[in-house]
């Protein structure tokens, strides 16, 4: 019965539908109405902020309408969705990327010149959308479905470094300024439940009832995001938490009306931080709420019904949605268990993002009692399903049931959430290959011999070469377009064309002009420097950067300890010997957890290590080193473009995939790493002559390790040179050494990320890196050879593989 439509005299409506404005002086109409009106300001009185707000705010109108188009046409076609669950969506800023997607750049910069104001500088006015940690929250960023997570008020906080070199945390007010990209859906609420008490029926069905306890309200907000060169617009859905109308109605009528606020304070807290732990897990109660609200929130919304969910996360944060789906089917809908239990593990996909066993997620039992008390019976009855197959299959073996078990005994007993995300999905896939060998011969070993490997695949990770090749280095962009011949539309689209390029390697002229570009790059990356810290970068050098979360494992401590190594090196030559060197300048750029005191450390150090060499009269000209503070998404744009190499040097088997190696390949840069994670199918791709490898494999590591404890070695007798390089910190050429004593103890005794057994290995890929710079051409020949065999790693590919193997999905066609 569906009504007629539009209501009222459709001439009227057809005359009135507004159309997309895609020339200069549509456009400029446009933004001068929304500075008057939306804005309620007037030409004399607007900055670049209101500029920048008013051009979002019309590029956000040509949104609309394509996401309009787009809603219809889903709403007619009713095809099968797949929605990706993650309580990270680290997206950075949305305008130049808007632009370039709807291909309307020239027209909008053109009509801003003509109002007053440069385009370069209002895309800078935007705030980064910071709502995540590091590669886990982009990489949701970057694949094309519909996205569900939290609208958190604060994003990753503002990284600070004192004159010590102590990271300091200062909150991300990002939504300060208003977001222009976000609609609120005021009719989009529904009702969460946390605590309470959970009864069963004792009536011949698995039903319960949940009552009781606190209720808050979950409330939509829908952010647009621009499918490439199309009028398809999808859909990121977060959640914002807050207080139920007339909520703790009773303490407001006794005339307590602190507390009826400190209740509602503790409703809208859920989504007010997102949590900046990378890779681990504190059990913290408020953790537990963000993941339940906001599975709870997107479980509501199941039509049409087969859903197909996407859960993320070796973290498991979404791992609640699979007993929440399971209490919906069972209690409110009455279906039997079994059937719920089919549906539900055919609707999970499950996405495994560490190898760390730390990273593991795991939640006491007596607070999922207390918070969620009918998910804890679920989650008991899924467990004593599944243990009674696992004794079928394995009839007697009782330490496999322990350790296969959904609840690891202890004080207090814990839930194993990566098991029950593994058995409450159809597939569990990791981001790269090895990771995925790794994942299925260590912590879900069990569950392979019990399920069966078909179960178990990779789908290598991908980025999205709209942002990382020609929204942040638009003229290798241009060069490529013109080298091939084609629109950029055609081959951002299928990257896999820039193979056709690799002849060119061997044009003097072509690598002449992609020298340049990438030198030019060097100097907006220092002019970005100069502007924002007044530092002066010699962009004569080469440069050199890591960038990535801080953390032991990624081993930032490797290249700092090589940092100084090299300086010593230098002071050891004479004047003579030094002209003779090439010159290297080291970017790092990285936040530590608030609470990870070894890696605050290691910034720490870093930063008082630039304070010494950049000041040295004899070797600043030949290494200089820099801290870039507060590294975001908008950094790496400047950063990635500029790198001659970058660094990707994790112990061997603890990275699950990496994506920022890709993009610094992408755009020209050669890598230096070890042989872990996504860098080893990147050295398929380029070929193992292109990139320099070094350090222990990953079957070696284990060896090593136990070594360590068991038969340890001092780090003079490992590595002479580096044990030269602790002494010297130690002895306070950074400043007091004492300080530095926690952090180069992790490498006298244990040495747990192997930084002593790599480091000698390490410092000869240095010098053969140097070595191959001596040759300039060959370089380029290397840079290109790199770029043009990045195909594979286009997020094109990993969502077809996804789309075509997982989800069984059929891209929509919206018609124009
Ligand atoms: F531990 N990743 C991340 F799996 O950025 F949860 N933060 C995290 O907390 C985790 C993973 C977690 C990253 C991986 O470190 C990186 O190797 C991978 O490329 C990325 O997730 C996307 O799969």
């Amino acid at each position: 019965g569906k009504e007629k439509w539009p209501r009222g005299d459709e001439k009227t409506w057809k005359e009135n539908m507004r159309a997309l404005e895609t020339d200069v002086p549509g456009i400029s109409r446009n933004i001068v109405n929304h500075v008057q009106t939306s804005l309620a300001r007037q030409a004399y009185n607007l900055d670049d902020l209101g500029a920048y707000q008013a051009a979002a705010l019309s590029v956000r109108d040509n949104l609309i309408l394509n996401w309009n188009d787009t809603q219809l046409q889903y709403t007619r076609k009713e095809p099968k969705r797949a929605y990706y669950l993650s309580l990270e969506f680290l997206m950075g800023r949305a305008l130049d990327n808007a632009l370039l997607n709807l291909d309307l750049k020239k027209q909008y910069s053109e009509s801003t010149d003509k109002l007053g104001f440069n385009m370069e500088d209002l895309l800078e006015q935007e705030r980064d959308a910071a709502l995540g940690n590091g590669g886990l929250g982009r990489l949701a960023a970057e694949l094309p479905v519909w996205g569900y997570g939290l609208r958190y008020k604060y994003g990753i906080f503002q990284q600070l470094i004192s004159p010590e070199g102590q990271q300091l945390e200062a909150p991300d007010p990002w939504l300060e300024n208003q977001n222009p990209w976000e609609l609120p859906r005021l009719d989009v609420q529904y009702d969460v439940r946390f605590y309470g008490s959970a009864d069963r029926l004792n009536d011949g069905t698995p039903r319960a009832v949940w009552s009781g306890g606190q209720e808050v309200v979950a409330q939509a907000y829908d952010v647009m995001i621009p499918g490439c060169f199309t009028k398809s617009t999808n859909n990121l859905r977060l959640w914002e938490s807050k207080p139920k109308r007339g909520f703790d109605l009773n303490s407001f009528n006794a005339g307590d009306y602190e507390r009826a606020v400190e209740s509602s304070n503790s409703a809208s807290a859920i989504t007010s931080v997102l949590y900046p732990n990378d890779h681990t897990t504190f059990g913290k109660e408020l953790r537990l709420k963000q993941q339940y609200f906001w599975t709870a929130a997107q479980s509501r919304r199941h039509d049409p019904p087969p859903i197909t969910q996407f859960p993320e996360s070796q973290r498991h944060p979404s791992t609640m949605a699979i007993p929440e789906l399971m209490r919906i089917l069972v209690d409110e809908e009455d279906v039997p268990w079994d059937t719920a239990w089919q549906i539900t593990t055919n609707t999970f996909f499950y996405t495994n993002h560490t190898v760390l066993p730390e990273a593991l997620e795991k939640w006491p039992v007596p607070l999922m009692q207390h918070l969620l008390p009918r998910h804890l019976q679920i989650i008991y009855d899924i467990n004593m399903y599944f243990l009674q197959a696992v004794e079928k299959k394995f009839p007697g073996d009782r330490e496999r049931l322990a350790r296969m078990s959904l609840i690891e005994e202890g004080f207090p007993q814990q839930i194993r959430m990566a098991f029950l995300a593994c058995i409450g999905s159809r597939k569990v896939n990791g981001g790269c290959r090895t990771s995925q060998r790794a994942v299925k011969t260590t912590i879900l070993k069990d569950f392979v011999e019990f399920e069966g490997a078909g179960k178990f695949s990779n789908v290598t990770n991908g980025i999205t070469p709209r942002r990382w090749l020609d929204q942040c280095n638009p003229e290798l962009s241009a060069l490529i377009s013109k080298s091939l011949n084609v629109p950029k539309q055609v081959w951002l689209k299928d990257l896999f064309m820039l193979k056709k390029l690799l002849p060119l390697a061997e044009d003097a002229a072509f690598r002449k002009e992609w020298a340049e570009i990438k030198q030019r790059n060097k100097e907006r990356l220092a002019h970005h420097v100069r502007t924002t810290l007044g530092l002066e970068i010699n962009t004569n050098a080469m440069f050199d950067v890591q960038i990535k979360r801080l953390h032991e494992y990624k081993r930032q401590s490797l290249n700092i300890l090589g940092v100084i190594h090299r300086y010593l090196t230098l002071k050891d030559m004479s004047a003579e010997e030094r002209k003779k060197v090439n010159p290297r300048v080291v970017f790092f750029a990285a936040k530590a957890a608030p609470g990870y005191w070894i890696a605050k450390l290691i910034i720490r150090l870093i930063v008082n290590v630039a304070r010494i060499l950049n000041a040295d009269p004899e070797t600043k000209d030949y290494l200089q080193l820099y801290f870039l503070p507060d590294y975001s998404v908008s950094l790496a744009e400047v950063l990635i473009p500029a790198s001659d190499i970058s660094q990707h040097i994790s112990t061997a088997g603890t990275e699950a995939s990496g994506t920022s190696n890709m993009k610094f390949c992408l755009n020209g840069g050669l890598l230096l790493g070890t042989v872990d994670g996504a860098n080893i199918e990147i050295g398929e791709e380029v070929g193992e002559s292109n990139v320099f490898f070094f350090g222990y494999l990953t079957p070696e590591v284990e060896q090593v390790r136990y070594n360590n404890i068991y038969h340890p070695r001092p780090v003079e007798e490992k590595s002479p040179a580096l044990a030269r390089v602790l002494s010297v910190v130690s002895q306070g050429m950074f400043g007091d050494g004492g300080i530095y004593e926690p952090f180069l103890n992790t490498i006298r005794q244990g040495d747990y990320y192997l930084i002593a057994d790599d480091f000698d290995s390490y410092i000869n890929a240095l010098k053969m890196v140097d070595d191959a710079y001596l040759d300039k051409e060959e370089w380029i020949k290397k840079s290109i050879r790199t770029a043009c065999t990045m195909g594979k790693f286009s997020s094109d590919r990993a969502i077809m593989e996804y789309a075509e193997s997982y989800w069984n999905l059929e891209p929509v066609k919206i018609p124009a």
